[in-house]
């Protein structure tokens, strides 16, 4: 297959954990809206979720039983690929931003390094990622590298070289959040350059480039992108996005637009290497 046959991945990532109602108030809280928007994103083309969860007033949280709720009612309503962070919010202990994973989704993030998140420090050691990948290798969850700049990815490259991450990576590359690498073409090469061969990569951009960084990627062969209100609010600059499915549905027309489409949720798993999970017992 080309890399213009290669379906796209189109994650949505509706939730977060820094995104309020103040900045759009379609933003979902409960379990049971985060399962109605998800459900909506899957019929306009995303094929993966990533998940935080939130408590009744919206405050960041790490719950577990809101995660397994989520990813229940999700599971209920379409079989789209459930990933939950464990990079969680700036102030989470590691405990906290590692309970999602008892929920059993399909897969997790992990964070390779530490930066600044804005303001914030947001800090990952080696033996915090590594906690994260022992415990989804024991629950039998794959792993997405989460990397906002490029030491992460050369710290991701070398876990994969020591067999700490199974290979070959799903690797998340961010770009623009304030303290990680730039909204930039040369940023994107940057970030691509460490990765081996038969990485599954995906972009995610925050700011006011996130639509042409999106675009870059998708002609530079990548395997997927993400959008939602994690990611930013907007459909277009000074117009809020009615709901992330409205995203998800922009995000597809990009894709067909420049010639690739939208991987179906099946070709997704098949990518990802991660079977609809069957549970027993
Ligand atoms: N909320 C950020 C501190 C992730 O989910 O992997 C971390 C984050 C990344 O959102
Ligand atoms: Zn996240």
């Amino acid at each position: 297959m080309t890399w213009d046959e290669l379906p796209v991945v189109v994650t949505v990532a509706p939730i977060g954990a820094e995104v309020t109602r103040a900045d759009n108030p379609a933003l979902p809280h409960t379990p049971g809206e985060i399962a109605a928007d998800v459900a909506a994103c899957a019929e306009a083309g995303a094929s993966v979720c990533h998940l935080h969860v939130r408590e009744e007033d919206g405050a960041p949280s790490s719950r577990p039983e809101l995660f397994v709720e989520a990813i229940e009612l999700i599971r209920d309503r379409t079989p789209i690929v459930t990933m939950v962070s464990t990079g969680g919010a700036v102030w989470m202990p590691m405990e906290q931003r590692m309970t999602g994973l008892e929920a059993g989704p399909d897969l997790a993030g992990v964070e390779t390094g530490s930066m600044n998140f804005g303001e914030d420090p947001f800090v990952t050691v080696p033996a915090d990622a590594r906690r994260v990948i022992d415990r989804a290798a024991t629950l039998e969850i794959g792993l997405e590298a989460e990397m906002f700049d490029v030491g992460h990815v050369v710290a991701a490259v070398r876990m994969v070289e020591r067999g700490e991450l199974p290979a070959p990576l799903r690797a998340n590359l961010v770009f623009g959040v304030p303290g990680g690498i730039d909204a930039s073409p040369e940023a994107l090469d940057a970030m691509l350059r460490p990765l081996p061969a038969g990485t599954h990569w995906s972009v995610t951009a925050i700011g006011r480039h996130q639509r042409r960084l999106l675009a870059l990627a998708i002609l530079r062969g990548a395997g997927g992108i993400r959008v939602g209100f994690e990611d930013g609010v907007f459909l277009r600059r000074g117009v809020l996005a009615a709901s992330n499915a409205e995203l998800v549905a922009d995000a597809c027309d990009l894709v067909r637009t420049l010639g690739r489409r939208a991987a179906t949720i099946d070709e997704a798993r098949d990518l990802l290497d991660c079977p609809l999970r069957v549970e027993t017992g």
